[in-house]
């Protein structure tokens, strides 16, 4: 499908930052898409957007509502995985939130990853997919989480690797589409960094067990 990452191309945060402040409706921040003049943000809604016009999602209403809930408890995750490097705003330095990150992490890894990593697994089952009997955006989403936890959280997604067989095999085969693959291997894809949402600081990279 061919689109332009408008905002890594030059000039591309100044037409960004245009459109949020002259757009109407306007999104609250990025990640959005534009097609034509119809500008969607948040990363679920764009998803509900594009998942039928790309065939990410079977055609039932039923299961259209189920992958939305499965991506917006995908969003719910990420929102925690944030606040683990900034659990008292995103308005301060990482620098300024250090022990309250340390002890927001702790919680994270031994609460929060078994619960909803343990959720998902039950989703799945021992089906091959999140929704229905084909490949959805959920699928991929649950793809760049786990690979987003396991560079983030290592030893305790290490710990999780025997209690998750489905998700993990769920996401081998999602690296492994052809597709997937060309874009992993292109400039596309970000490397995982530690101004994104996964990061990996080792001193929150707590053993659960330990
Ligand atoms: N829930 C949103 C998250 C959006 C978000 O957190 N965007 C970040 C950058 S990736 C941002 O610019 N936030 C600005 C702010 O919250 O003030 C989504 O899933 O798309």
């Amino acid at each position: 499908v061919p689109y332009a990452d408008r905002a890594r191309e030059k000039d591309g945060v100044k037409a960004m930052m245009r459109i949020i402040r002259e757009h109407h409706p306007a999104p609250f921040a990025p990640p959005f898409l534009k097609m034509g003049e119809h500008v969607i943000a948040q990363t679920a809604a764009i998803l509900h957007f594009l998942g039928p016009r790309l065939g990410l999602v079977p055609e039932d209403e039923p299961s259209r509502i189920l992958a939305l809930q499965l991506q917006l408890t995908i969003a719910d995750l990420g929102t925690e995985v944030h606040d683990t490097h900034h659990p008292l705003g995103s308005h301060l330095y990482y620098e300024d939130q250090r022990t309250e990150a340390l002890a927001r992490s702790g919680g994270f890894v031994r609460e929060r990853i078994p619960k909803f990593l343990g959720y998902f697994e039950r989703m799945l089952g021992d089906r091959g997919h999140l929704v229905g009997d084909a490949a959805s955006y959920v699928d991929l989403s649950m793809f760049q989480v786990l690979k987003g936890l396991e560079y983030a959280f290592p030893k305790a997604m290490t710990r999780m690797a025997p209690k998750i067989p489905g998700l993990t095999a769920l996401a081998a085969r999602v690296a492994k589409r052809p597709r997937i693959a060309a874009y992993l291997a292109s400039e596309r894809r970000i490397a995982l960094n530690e101004d994104d949402l996964f990061r990996a600081y080792p001193e929150l990279d707590i053993d659960p067990e330990a």
